[in-house]
């Protein structure tokens, strides 16, 4: 078991592990995004100038995301006994911790922080690591010291991680251009550090996309306070910075707008946003009033002021209007907008929605301590084509009000530069991606988990974008793989392989256990299907299992039946093994809840499966009666599986559990023929 394995995952509360000498170490948890500037697009410098990933192959551990640039500078480095942490005053606490953490889950007894002076003061047995900002002069010096002098400028989040030598002894230096960027690299260290040693590597990154992230933005049963609270620290570790809270059937979000939260409610809020601060990760609350609102009512101006007010008092500082899923037009809804717009028209309805946005804006926002620019999701979010509406805001909405889009379908099948590019014209400004995948909460995706990697939005687009946040499935914990898998996008567009990406989502969900990690991938597989709103596929079904299945009806109409048999039973296998494999492997029980019913299922149809293959074996044997006896047991199972349905009230479409449809019933279907 690699050392990292050892480490409490994500989420658990971290303990304070602070030994011997104690010099300043800043304990507010004041030093996550929530406390830096917002990210923006247009203001995000030029990457640096980094040489050329080099052609060498991969002589160390995989971080996820990709970073930009990582070259290895020496041996791997022991974590010895004891090991000195230098951190600069500007270090917080959670990025001080996890490099802590680290350390002593690879075998370090004695972890002591200290002031970032002395660095330098070590004999050959030790080890120091220098925490701070690359701006930082004495990060600075550590960064020479090992030859790696920090790459200038840096983008916002960024950092160098270097684990090399200075005289004889180990020196670690995590550098980040800000608070942001330091935390990353302390959990790139975490993935570097395997089998108590650090790799020797020098890694220069920085995220592409400024604004990365979840969306709790489906229909159905919203989150639980622990999905959240969970999924805000597995946003940390797979470097997302955005968290943005729209669950369309949380009531004070959108049905009961004007209302406030009940105290508990009030009370988790808070608490979510002070772990997502911990995970340097902006908490963004959105506010969905479109049913109801009265634009320029003072009644209604007053009631969203109030609102933003009360939470903006739980720490929020970053807001949302979302004004999605009221089209078409809704008549007025009071005599105030009638007055004041008169005849309802696209341009009218724009014009009436940025002057409520552009008034929260400009008077209410600058009221607020540290609050981010507003953010909005407009009527018509999901396609380029140009309107009276989008001129209407395009015209009119503050410059600094952010505008998400959908891509140029609501469940867009693929993303191109293009169509990024014409998203920022049609708006005036770079957008953000409001992905609808994986959500399953609409028709097409009854009985479905969408497990596939993120896939199919060109990297191209990605660079237009200021912002890449996904849409997840009603279950939180299934939601990771794609999850991971959209962050690594996001973070390096065009470093992102999908498949590659899947694979590490499926050992960090795995806890590193490569056959836990390939029983996830044969899940992934079998849930591979993205369905558009009819349910059709705009991924293909079961990809692995549907090219095992090509190749035995091959090996059989090429005559070599017991090559067919014997693959076929192997792949049979492959899908028994699996549910087992998972139930008992993945430590994160969340998991195991949310994908129960697709394993029940899967095991029905691996036994079908199992059963068609002792019918091929027999048919290939001459036993004719056997083999019908097999093929009826194979089509009993099926009837069973397709008995198998989702657990009431988890997802928002209720439905039979598919698990590689299209493929596997097509092949038990065919299979008494063959
Ligand atoms: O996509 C947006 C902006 N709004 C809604 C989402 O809330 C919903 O989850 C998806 C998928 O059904 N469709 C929408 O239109």
């Amino acid at each position: 078991m690699p050392a990292e394995m050892a480490e409490p995952r994500p989420g658990t509360r971290p303990r304070v592990i602070v030994l011997g000498l104690v010099a300043v170490i800043t304990l507010a948890l004041t030093g996550g995004c929530g406390a830096e500037t917002a990210p923006s697009a247009e203001e995000s410098p030029a990457p640096p100038a980094v040489p050329a990933p080099s052609s060498e192959p991969r002589t160390w551990p995989e971080v996820s995301p990709r970073p930009q640039q990582t070259r290895r500078i020496g041996a791997d480095l022991p974590v010895p006994a004891t090991v000195r942490v230098h951190a600069t005053g500007e270090t917080d606490q959670p990025t001080t911790e996890t490099v802590v953490r680290v350390l002593r889950a690879a075998g370090a007894h004695q972890v002591d922080v200290h002031g970032v002076e002395g660095w330098d003061s070590g004999d050959s047995a030790s080890m120091a690591v220098v925490l701070g900002k690359v701006a930082d002069q004495q990060v600075a010096h550590a960064l020479d010291a090992v030859g790696t002098p920090g790459p200038s400028p840096l983008p916002a989040e960024g950092y160098v991680l270097t684990a090399g030598r200075r005289v004889d002894s180990a020196l670690l230096v995590l550098a980040g251009r800000d608070a942001d960027g330091l935390f990353h690299a302390a959990q790139t260290l975490r993935q570097l550090t395997v089998n108590g040693a650090v790799a020797g590597v020098s890694v220069v990154d920085y995220p592409v996309v400024p604004i990365r992230g979840v969306v709790e933005g489906f229909y159905g049963r919203p989150w639980s306070f622990e999905d959240r609270m969970d999924q805000l620290a597995f946003s940390g570790a797979v470097k997302m910075n955005t968290y943005l809270y729209a669950p369309k059937d949380d009531p004070y979000h959108r049905e009961k707008w004007r209302e406030p939260y009940p105290p508990e409610e009030a009370e988790k809020l808070g608490r979510l946003v002070q772990q997502a601060r911990a995970n340097h990760v902006r908490f963004t609350f959105a506010i969905s009033p479109g049913l109801s609102v009265c634009y320029s009512g003072a009644n209604d101006r007053e009631a969203l002021s109030r609102k933003i007010r009360a939470v903006h008092a739980l720490g929020v500082r970053s807001f949302s209007i979302a004004l999605d899923d009221i089209y078409p037009l809704p008549a007025w809804s009071c005599a105030d907008d009638v007055a004041r717009y008169g005849v309802l028209s696209e341009a009218t309805f724009g014009q009436a929605q940025a002057d409520l946005l552009n008034t929260l804006q400009r008077d209410l926002l600058p009221s607020l301590p540290g609050a981010d620019p507003l953010e909005m999701v407009p009527i018509q979010y999901s396609e380029v084509v140009d309107t009276p509406y989008k001129q209407a805001l395009r015209g009119r909405l503050d410059r600094r009000v952010r505008v998400m889009w959908t891509g140029t379908d609501v469940l867009p099948a693929r993303i191109s530069a293009e169509d990024a590019r014409r998203a920022r014209e049609v708006w005036g400004r770079k957008v953000s991606l409001w992905d609808n995948y994986p959500t399953n909460d609409f028709d097409g995706a009854a009985g479905r988990l969408l497990l596939a990697p993120y896939d199919n939005r060109e990297a191209g687009a990605a660079r237009e974008l200021a912002g890449v946040l996904l849409n997840p499935m009603n279950q939180a914990a299934a939601s990771k793989l794609p999850l991971f898998t959209g962050a690594d996008f996001a973070w390096n567009p065009d470093g992102y392989d999908p498949g590659r990406s899947s694979a590490a989502a499926a050992r960090y969900l795995a806890n590193g256990d490569e056959t836990v990690a390939r029983a996830l991938l044969v899940l992934v597989d079998v849930e591979h299907l993205a369905p558009d709103w009819k349910g059709d596929p705009m991924r293909s079904p079961a990809p692995v299992l549907a090219g095992d299945l090509d190749r035995v009806r091959a090996a059989w109409a090429g005559g070599n039946r017991a090559g067919a048999v014997t693959a076929l039973r192997a792949t049979a296998r492959r899908l028994a093994e699996a549910p087992d494999v998972i139930r008992g492997g993945v430590a994160e029980r969340p998991f195991v809840e949310d994908v129960e019913p697709w394993l029940t299922a899967m095991t029905l149809w691996a036994t079908a499966l199992s059963h068609a293959c002792d019918g091929l074996a027999a048919r290939a044997e001459g036993d004719a009666a056997r083999a019908e006896a097999a093929f009826r047991e194979a089509q009993a199972h099926v009837a069973r599986a397709n008995e198998i349905r989702t657990r009431p009230g988890v997802t928002r479409e209720p439905g039979v559990v598919r698990v590689a449809d299209r493929v596997l019933d097509t092949f038990l279907s065919q299979a008494p023929a063959m």
